[in-house]
């Protein structure tokens, strides 16, 4: 068991405190009927972002155990056909029989929603908007579910199919384990498409597991794995069965969390701050902060309450704000780091180049905001302004070295506030944005309607003329972006506005920038980015991306960013013409015929600076013909390889990547931007290190210009 200590504390003193939180305290036990009728109620959506929060369900019950201190291990692991595990060394879930509804406690919380209370007495967990809706509603969109719970020297075992019991729990054998195994099945009569993304698993979980000190977490793909019976293994590991895998362990918590968003940056100073205190008051349980400033001039604030994502932040951001802001001012006048009067560093000076994790637990907590991200809870300012403010300054004090590069940082940022500010005003207030007339090079769409409206931001121009001749011109605006736009990662706002193209693409957003951005004036609730599948594309996408990130985050965090899915190949076959978006498509579509075709051609990655790679076959196919002979006949397979969608023409461009009747599009989430961020900074950043580094383990992509 790790080292621990002091979530076992919380966990006591809650329990004694919020006496709400027993047993006797289920208000209402329901049925799980409303769950099928209304998913979105209980899960958001039945997209893809629904589909995962299932995960996030299941897998939060496993945290919250480890953050008790009764687990130090939880593996989650995706299985073939469809089936996720989530596996945790904890107390195991009771077994026995509840008094109210005389089943077993585990059927109990398996098939029954639990409104108002927390269930299950000891078992505290902090709550929080979808989240916390309990197991039984990923066992009421589930076709199946397994519940393996070993305890008490036993293993037991329970099966349901769409939220039912295929029988009582049963023991099934000895054991001296401790913990319980989640096995369950999206049902894909509720669910749009059935598709986890590995990528956004471990990147959720590996926030996660930051917010956990001390908990190992292993994330398993084995969906491509042939895996054996699992029903008597605790850990999949244990099975000696190869499969990719992460590893999450974080010894430092937060610290470790501010340390790896400063992994490519340079931090201006040695020591990463940190404070945790539990019991703050009646309304706030723990509140725990990390920081560290970086040479740059960003601030990346990344807040959590009840270890769900902030991303609108809300409360808790406010109160660290405020008490960042004096804390440094105190320090500073106190230190002659500003030494007229009437001068005082503001509330952005203070953020330029910060790295800050906040983290608040409350026992009860309201969300607000477009996306339900947005900590409402009053309570949550002041414990985060007290407890951060008073550590802060202990750490000002204690640690000379890092206070006196800190202080000249935000001084630094001073002089340029007011260097910028005279650009600024000329730039903005002249209104060089607003109302300003669309720039030429937009095609717009006819309807006023934002939320119809989509923005392509397609690269170049000859891909940009076929999007504009494709396109439904009533809902869908191109803006062709030629070449590289600026890199924003070192530019302030006044050089930004000096680029054309990022000066074309916020007046097309409609929202302005800075601090006259206003989301509710953009005029696309669609935003597509769509870029070669090159090397080039990439780079396009990724600036892009940390422009969208830097200065447009409401737009990231409200969902209206998506990247086109164009098809990498054309596959004509006789008369029949279909297109390819992933290598397996094309497979799956030429058969066997495929491995030979790639073998005539070059390797794929070889293909980028050349011309169209086109590979031509004769194929043998049997027919039979009318005097009922069979016959041989030839049929050409002609395959095209994409290199860019300049070479797509207007209506195979509206037919493979425009078209929302066929189109795929991705919805950019902020994980996927903070990536592009990280990447950006490696390959823009001042660390030439990591850029080496990253340059020669990325080879495969080697003709980046930077
Ligand atoms: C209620 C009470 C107890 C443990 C749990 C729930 C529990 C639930 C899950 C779900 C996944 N993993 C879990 N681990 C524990 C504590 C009962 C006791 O005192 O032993």
């Amino acid at each position: 068991m790790a080292k621990n200590t002091s979530p076992k504390t919380l966990k006591v003193k809650v329990s004694e405190k919020v006496k709400v939180y027993d047993a006797t305290s289920i208000t209402v036990l329901e049925g799980l009927d409303p769950v099928r009728k209304r998913p979105g109620m209980y899960i958001g959506t039945t997209g893809t972002d629904g589909l995962h929060h299932l995960i996030w369900e299941v897998f939060d019950n496993s945290r919250d155990e480890a953050m008790g201190g009764f687990a130090d291990r939880v593996e989650v692991v995706l299985l073939p056909d469809n089936r996720i595990r989530v596996v945790d060394n904890g107390r195991g879930n009771p077994v026995d029989m509840h008094k109210q509804t005389n089943v077993s406690a585990l059927e109990t919380i398996m098939t029954t929603l639990h409104a108002g209370g927390k269930f299950g007495g000891e078992g505290y967990k902090v709550s929080g908007g979808l989240h916390g809706v309990g197991v039984s509603v990923v066992n009421a969109l589930s076709t199946y579910v397994r519940a393996d719970v070993y305890r008490d020297g036993g293993h037991f075992v329970q099966e349901y199919e769409i939220g039912k019991p295929k029988a009582k729990v049963k023991k099934v054998g000895a054991s001296d384990l401790n913990g319980t195994i989640i096995t369950f099945e999206p049902d894909i009569s509720i669910f749009k498409e059935i598709s986890f993304e590995w990528n956004r698993i471990v990147a959720h979980l590996r926030q996660q597991a930051y917010l956990v000190k001390g908990m190992h977490l292993r994330v398993i793909d084995a969906r491509e794995t042939k895996v054996p019976n699992l029903d008597n293994t605790f850990w999949f590991a244990d099975l000696g069965v190869e499969a990719p895998s992460q590893t999450f362990y974080f010894e430092g918590g937060l610290r470790s969390l501010v340390a790896f968003h400063n992994q490519y940056q340079k931090p201006i100073h040695r020591h990463i701050f940190y404070v945790e205190k539990e019991n703050v008051d009646a309304a706030v349980l723990s509140v725990e902060v990390a920081l560290q400033y970086v040479d740059d001039i960003s601030a990346r604030i990344t807040a959590f309450a009840n270890n769900i994502h902030n991303a609108e932040h809300g409360t808790h951001v406010t109160g660290f704000k405020t008490a960042l802001t004096r804390t440094l001012n105190n320090y500073a006048r106190k230190n002659n780091f500003i030494k007229e009067k009437d001068e005082s560093f503001t509330g952005e000076d203070v953020l330029e180049g910060i790295t800050v994790v906040i983290s608040v637990k409350m026992p009860e907590i309201q969300f607000e905001g477009q996306t339900k991200s947005k900590l409402g809870s009053v309570e949550a300012r002041s414990a985060v302004e007290t407890v951060f403010g008073d550590a802060f300054a202990t750490f000002l004090e204690e640690n000379p070295d890092d206070a006196k590069a800190i202080a000249n940082k935000v001084i630094i940022a001073v002089k340029a506030r007011k260097a910028a500010k005279a650009a600024k005003d000329s730039v903005l207030r002249k209104g060089a944005l607003e109302g300003m007339t669309l720039p030429g090079k937009l095609a717009d769409c006819q309807t006023k309607s934002a939320e119809e409206s989509e923005l392509f931001i397609v690269e170049g121009d000859s891909a940009g003329g076929s999007a504009k001749m494709g396109r439904d011109r009533r809902t869908q605006a191109i803006l062709p972006l030629r070449g590289k736009i600026l890199n924003v990662e070192r530019a302030r706002i006044d050089k930004m506005l000096d680029s054309e193209q990022i000066k074309n693409l916020v007046i097309a957003l409609g929202t302005a920038i800075g601090d006259v951005f206003d989301l509710s004036k953009l005029r696309y609730h669609k935003i597509i980015i769509a870029t070669d599948a090159d090397v080039d594309g990439a780079h396009i996408r990724t600036l892009l991306l940390t422009l969208f990130y830097r200065y447009f985050r409401p737009v990231i965090d409200g969902g209206y960013v998506y990247i086109a899915q164009p098809p990498l190949y054309k596959i004509q076959k006789g008369k029949a013409t279909t297109y390819a978006y992933t290598d397996a498509e094309k497979f799956e579509i030429l058969g066997e015929e495929g491995e030979s075709a790639q073998i005539e051609g070059s390797a794929p990655e070889m293909e980028v600076e050349g011309g169209n790679e086109s590979v031509e076959e004769e194929d043998a196919d049997s027919s039979v013909d009318e005097e009922g002979e069979t016959s041989k006949r030839k049929i050409k397979t002609h395959i095209q390889r994409y290199k860019g969608l300049g070479e797509m023409n207007a209506e195979e461009l509206w037919e493979t990547t425009m078209n929302p009747e066929n189109r795929i599009l991705k919805q950019v989430h902020v994980e996927d931007a903070a990536d592009a961020d990280r990447v950006f900074d490696i390959l823009m950043g001042t660390d030439v290190g990591s850029r080496k580094s990253f340059i020669q383990s990325n080879a495969h992509m080697a003709n980046l210009d930077i």
